[in-house]
């Protein structure tokens, strides 16, 4: 396999699952994110694999980070990049709207919705050149519904939504395919990252269900990413079987 997977968020979570996944299948990988020492670590253990693997370490936030990471790939592995994975995210903080941390507001808006965008805009021109790709969103659940005290994370994850379904709309003309992924309740750091280091809230996310976990997502990508040129899964919703919206869950 010659093509180049390029990931946000490999360090941990839904983004080291999917480089573990396709490193596992015979692609190419970029890795990225701000912790260099991961990114390295994930690096020596699949080259060891034999996969070609580049890390660039960049935080989303940052335009200028993201275009000097992107221009700094060789000619040849940017023409071939044939996936974006728009991983990178968080929540941070989860209280009534009034009570919210402005603060921790900034941090989600400038990631989920900012990197986001800095980050397609400085690979698709490669997709468009090579007159095909597959951009991945990694929505939520959040993004389709809203719930008690997710206010600003929701209102980020439903503009991701709505960006999948503009991005494919620009970009039908160049056969590039476009799928938002929207996952229910998944154990990765994710709870950790949103209530701000405390381990104890952070597994109380998790009682008495089954959540999904970070490789689910990743298998998932994987089938959605390798279906026949002319099909393409526009949107995905992936939950645990015992949650049945945003809020029901059932626990044991
Ligand atoms: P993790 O916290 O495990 O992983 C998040 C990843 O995003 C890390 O690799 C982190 O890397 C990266 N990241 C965060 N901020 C930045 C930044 N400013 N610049 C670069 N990279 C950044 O969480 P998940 O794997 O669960 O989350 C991945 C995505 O999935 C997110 O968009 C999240 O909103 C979404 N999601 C998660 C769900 C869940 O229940 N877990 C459900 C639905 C959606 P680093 O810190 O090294 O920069
Ligand atoms: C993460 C899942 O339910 O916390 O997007 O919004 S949830």
């Amino acid at each position: 396999m010659d093509n180049y997977v390029f990931i946000t968020g490999a360090t941990s979570g839904f983004g080291e699952a999917c480089a573990r996944k396709f490193s596992s299948e015979g692609y190419n990988l970029i890795i990225t994110g701000r912790r260099e020492q991961r990114l390295t670590q994930l690096q020596d253990e699949l080259r060891k694999d034999g996969t070609n693997i580049i890390s660039l370490c960049f935080d989303v936030r940052n335009l200028s980070e993201v275009e000097q990471a992107v221009s700094s790939l060789p000619e040849e592995v940017k023409n071939k990049i044939s996936i974006l994975i728009n991983n990178a995210g968080l929540a941070v903080g989860r209280e009534p709207i009034d009570q919210g941390n402005i603060d921790d507001w900034e941090r989600m808006i400038d990631t989920n919705i900012k990197g986001l965008l800095y980050v397609s805009k400085s690979i698709i021109p490669f997709l468009k050149n090579n007159q095909k790709g597959h951009i991945f969103n990694i929505g939520s659940i959040a993004g389709k519904e809203v719930y008690p005290m997710g206010n600003v994370y929701c209102g980020t994850k439903h503009a991701v939504d709505a960006l999948s379904r503009a991005m494919r709309i620009d970009l039908v003309d160049y056969n590039i395919k476009v799928t938002n992924i929207a996952p229910g309740a998944a154990e990765t750091e994710f709870s950790l990252v949103r209530f701000k280091g405390d381990q104890h809230k952070a597994d109380a996310t998790y009682d008495g269900f089954e959540p999904l976990v970070a490789a689910d997502i990743a298998d998932t990508i994987y089938f959605v990413a390798t279906r026949p040129q002319h099909v393409t899964i526009n949107d995905l919703t992936i939950m645990p079987t015992a949650q049945a919206s945003a809020t029901v869950f059932h626990k044991e």
